[in-house]
């Protein structure tokens, strides 16, 4: 039996959204852990874009996360909590406002030495907007975004959070702001689904025996 192959990286907040949709599905795959630095040959053939994560099943290569997730639902309806079309419409408006709008400035908040003539404070501040926004239309008194049932909207969007958490926790954790936005996160960090897809595995090199995803506890 050929499983799909998945190159991910484990901290990547593109491989954590693919490997939750996988884990969710329960999609059996060939992972492969790489360095960004030094990118296994093998990947680069196959997605010369060369950004993780990377899908190869069946002679098809799938290498846009958002496109691994939708191949994953495809395969298993993994969101319980039927959503409206209202609120499948809002999610995907917010994870294409993650991927265009927040990224860049979190890249820029969090990595700001390695840009000329960025200013962290406006990009944090940029960041915590877009949280504050969403804020609004998440559920109190629920788990995750919409309800106690995980939805896409959760799995796209939380890794990015995490990384802006990380950016200066003791800010993040001792501002006043943001708290609607602070339990969705700990529930997260909290959740089983987060260890599972976050258990550290050796990088993978060309010739290595293969390891499975979803992980074997
Ligand atoms: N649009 C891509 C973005 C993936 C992406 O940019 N991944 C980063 C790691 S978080 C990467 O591989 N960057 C290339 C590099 O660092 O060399 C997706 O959604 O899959």
């Amino acid at each position: 039996m050929n499983y799909p192959i998945l190159y991910s990286f484990r901290r990547c907040p593109y491989a954590m959204r693919a490997r939750m949709a996988l884990n969710l599905a329960n999609i059996r795959c060939e992972i492969r852990e790489v360095s960004l630095k030094n990118k296994p040959q093998s990947m680069i053939k196959l997605s010369p874009k060369a950004t993780v994560p990377v899908l190869y099943v069946k002679d098809k290569v799938i290498d846009e996360s958002i496109e691994i997730i939708n191949w994953a639902l495809l395969k298993k309806d993994i969101f319980r909590n039927r959503l409206s079309q209202e609120q499948e419409e809002y999610s995907n408006e917010i994870i294409r406002l993650f991927d265009e709008e927040f990224k860049p400035s979190l890249d820029r908040y969090k990595y700001n030495n390695r840009y000329k003539n960025e200013n962290r404070e406006e990009h944090k501040k940029k960041c915590s907007n877009i949280l504050k926004k969403i804020e609004i239309n998440m559920n109190s008194s629920s788990k995750w975004f919409f309800s106690d049932d995980i939805n896409k909207l959760d799995i796209s969007i939380l890794p990015f959070i995490r990384q802006f958490r990380l950016a200066d926790e003791h800010w993040f954790d001792n501002t006043n702001e943001l708290g609607q936005t602070k339990q969705w996160l700990d529930s997260f960090l909290k959740s089983s689904l987060f260890r599972k897809i976050m258990i550290k595995k050796e990088n993978w090199v060309d010739g290595d025996k293969p390891i499975y995803f979803p992980y074997e506890q």
